[in-house]
C-alpha cells in the first residue's frame, strides 16, 4: 500500500487528505480542515499564509499521531492567480493579496493602456480578468512599489505553501498558466509581456511540468514533526486542472465542471482555442497535469450562497445545510434569476441584499425568504452553465452530450439534478474532493507508481461512488431557460 498527503487548500477551508493506492484502488481519507478565509484589512484582502502553514502541519501530526507515517510524498493545490514574494534571504515579504483585493482593477486597467485584449488573449490564452496576476503586480507595481523593488522571487501559492516545507522555489505548469504571464507557445514566462511592463524575469522561479518533483522535507519540519523526510511533488497546482485529472473523462463529448466556491466549465482540448469569438465569449486557456490545454470559463459557483450564509450568520439565521435543502424542494421553481457572473456578486458587503437588488432591477419578483434566495441562486448557476455548455459547442462544432462533475457542490445532490434538468444532460458526479484526488494521481504518477493519466482515470473509475443523474422534465426546464435567456439578454448582446 503506498500513501500520500494530497493537501487542498481552498478559498474557504484547507484540507489534508491520506490518499492510499493498493496497485488496483485508491482510497481517500479526510485528516484534517482547518478554515481559510482572505482576511479584510482596511482597503485590503489577504492571505493568512502562516496560518495555511500552521493548518498543514497540524494536519501532518494528526496523520502521524493516527500512526500513519509512512507517506511516500506530499503535494498542494490551490485556488489560481494568486502569489507571494520572497525577499533574497528567503524570507516572505508580506501577506499575499487575495484576487478579490479591489486593487486589482486599477492594475487591469493600467495593463490595457499598453495592451489589447486580444493581444494579450493571443500571447498567453487567458481572459482577461482583474484577478490576474499579471494585473495584481501592476496594482501593487502602482500602490506598493517598495514591495516590489525588495522582491527576489515570486511563488503561485502552491508552490509557495511547497517551499515552506522543501525549501525549493520554482513554479508548476498548471497554476503559472492562470497568471497570465506564460506564453501560449513557449509554455514559460512571456518575456514580451513582462518587458512590456517592466516586471524583471528574474522575479519569476522557473516553470516546472506537473508531477515532477521539488526536493523533500527540509530537516527542520522533520525534526519538528519527528518524521522521516517526505517527497515534496509539484503536483498538477491548480486545483481545476487537479479535479479535471480526476475526472473519469472517456471521450471529447463530455464537458467537465469543477464547482466549489467557483463553477468552472470546459473541455480538455490538444491545441489551445485563441480566437476572438473565444475571447468574447469569456473563455480562457488554462494548462492540464499533461501540459494540454483546458478551455474552460471562470463562472460563479457556491461564493453566492456562502456569502449569503455570512450575511444569515450574522443574522443570527440558521445556515444548516439540510433546512437549506428542505427549503429548496419547499419552494417553488423559477421565482427570479440573476446573472451569477454580473460583477456586482463579486465582492459585495451584502450578498442577499445584491441578489434582491438585481432582481428589482431587472422587473422581477423580489426573493424574500432563505428558500427563495437558494433557489434564485442555485437555479441561475444551472441556467449559466447550460449557456456556458452551449457556447463551448459552438466554439468547439461538436456536441456535448455529457457533464463529468468534481468539486464540493456534487455533495448537493438536489443541484446535481437540476444540473442535469437545466441542461438536459447526463451529469455524471464525482469523485468527490476531485481535487484531492487529483494531486494524488499527480504524486502517484511522479512516483512511477501510476504510468499515465488514462490508466488513473481507470483506477478513479474502479475505487469511487460516481453516480448519475440524468435529466428529467426537460420542457418545462427548456421554457425556463427561455425566460433566463431574456432577463440577461442584455449582457448576451454585449457578447
Ligand atoms: C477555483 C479557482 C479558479 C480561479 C480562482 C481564482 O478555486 O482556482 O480556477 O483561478 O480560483
Amino acid at each position: 500500500m503506498k500513501k500520500v498527503w494530497a493537501f487542498d487548500i481552498g478559498a474557504s477551508n484547507g484540507r489534508l487528505m491520506l490518499a492510499s493506492f493498493d496497485g488496483e484502488q485508491m482510497h481517500l481519507d479526510e485528516l484534517y480542515r482547518f478554515s481559510n478565509k482572505p482576511v479584510h484589512l482596511t482597503d485590503h484582502y489577504y492571505w493568512d499564509v502562516l496560518h495555511i502553514f500552521n493548518g498543514m502541519k497540524k494536519g501532518m501530526e494528526v496523520s502521524l499521531q493516527k500512526g500513519h507515517n509512512k507517506v511516500e510524498s506530499m503535494g498542494v493545490d490551490t485556488w489560481g492567480v494568486d502569489f507571494g514574494l520572497l525577499s533574497k534571504t528567503g524570507e516572505l515579504l508580506a501577506n499575499p493579496y487575495c484576487y478579490r483585493d479591489p486593487q486589482n482593477n486599477d492594475g487591469m486597467e493600467k495593463a490595457l493602456k499598453h495592451i489589447s485584449k486580444e493581444e494579450l488573449f493571443v500571447t498567453t490564452g487567458i481572459e482577461t480578468a482583474p484577478i490576474n496576476s499579471l494585473f495584481q503586480l501592476l496594482a501593487i507595481q502602482e500602490r506598493n512599489p517598495e514591495l516590489l523593488a525588495n522582491a527576489d522571487t515570486l511563488l503561485l501559492t502552491p508552490n509557495l505553501l511547497g517551499y515552506l516545507f522543501s525549501g525549493v522555489k520554482n513554479n508548476e505548469y498548471t497554476i503559472s498558466s492562470t497568471t497570465q504571464l506564460i506564453d501560449l507557445k513557449t509554455k514559460n514566462w512571456s518575456n514580451e509581456i513582462l518587458s512590456m511592463f517592466n516586471i524583471p524575469a528574474d522575479l519569476f522561479a522557473p516553470v516546472v511540468p506537473s508531477s515532477s518533483i521539488a526536493g523533500e522535507t527540509l530537516p527542520e519540519i522533520n525534526k519538528e514533526l519527528g518524521m522521516s523526510p517526505v517527497k515534496v511533488v509539484n503536483v498538477a497546482g491548480h486545483d481545476t486542472a487537479s479535479a479535471l485529472a480526476a475526472l473519469p473523462i472517456g471521450d471529447g463529448f463530455s464537458v467537465f465542471m469543477s464547482c466549489g466556491t467557483w463553477g468552472l466549465i470546459g473541455v480538455e482540448v490538444d491545441q489551445p482555442v485563441a480566437t476572438v469569438q473565444a475571447m468574447h465569449a469569456g473563455f480562457t486557456n488554462e494548462g492540464t497535469l499533461e501540459g494540454n490545454y483546458r478551455l474552460l470559463k471562470n463562472s460563479m459557483g457556491m461564493w453566492l450562497l456562502q456569502e449569503c450564509r455570512t450575511i444569515w450568520e450574522r443574522e443570527q439565521i440558521s445556515t444548516d445545510y439540510e433546512e437549506e435543502n428542505q427549503l429548496f424542494q419547499q419552494t417553488e421553481a423559477f421565482g427570479a434569476f440573476i446573472d451569477p457572473d454580473d460583477n456586482r456578486f463579486f465582492n459585495p458587503d451584502n450578498m442577499v441584499e445584491a441578489i434582491k437588488v438585481y432582481c428589482r432591477e431587472t422587473n422581477q419578483q423580489i426573493p424574500q425568504t432563505r428558500g427563495e434566495i437558494i433557489r434564485c441562486i442555485l437555479e441561475s448557476l444551472a441556467m449559466n452553465y447550460r449557456l456556458v455548455i452551449e457556447q463551448l459547442e459552438q466554439l468547439l462544432d461538436r456536441k456535448l452530450k455529457r457533464i463529468h462533475m468534481g468539486g464540493g457542490a456534487i455533495q448537493n445532490h438536489h443541484f446535481c439534478q437540476l444540473i442535469a434538468n437545466v441542461t438536459g444532460r447526463e451529469l455524471v458526479a464525482g469523485p468527490a474532493e476531485a481535487s484531492s484526488v487529483g494531486n494524488a494521481i499527480s504524486q502517484f504518477i511522479s512516483l512511477d507508481i501510476i504510468d499515465s493519466l488514462r490508466e488513473a482515470r481507470q483506477i478513479v473509475k474502479n475505487s469511487f461512488s460516481i453516480p448519475s443523474y440524468y435529466p428529467e422534465e426537460n420542457d418545462r426546464w427548456d421554457e425556463a431557460y427561455q425566460q433566463y435567456k431574456t432577463i440577461i439578454s442584455y449582457k448576451l448582446e454585449e457578447e
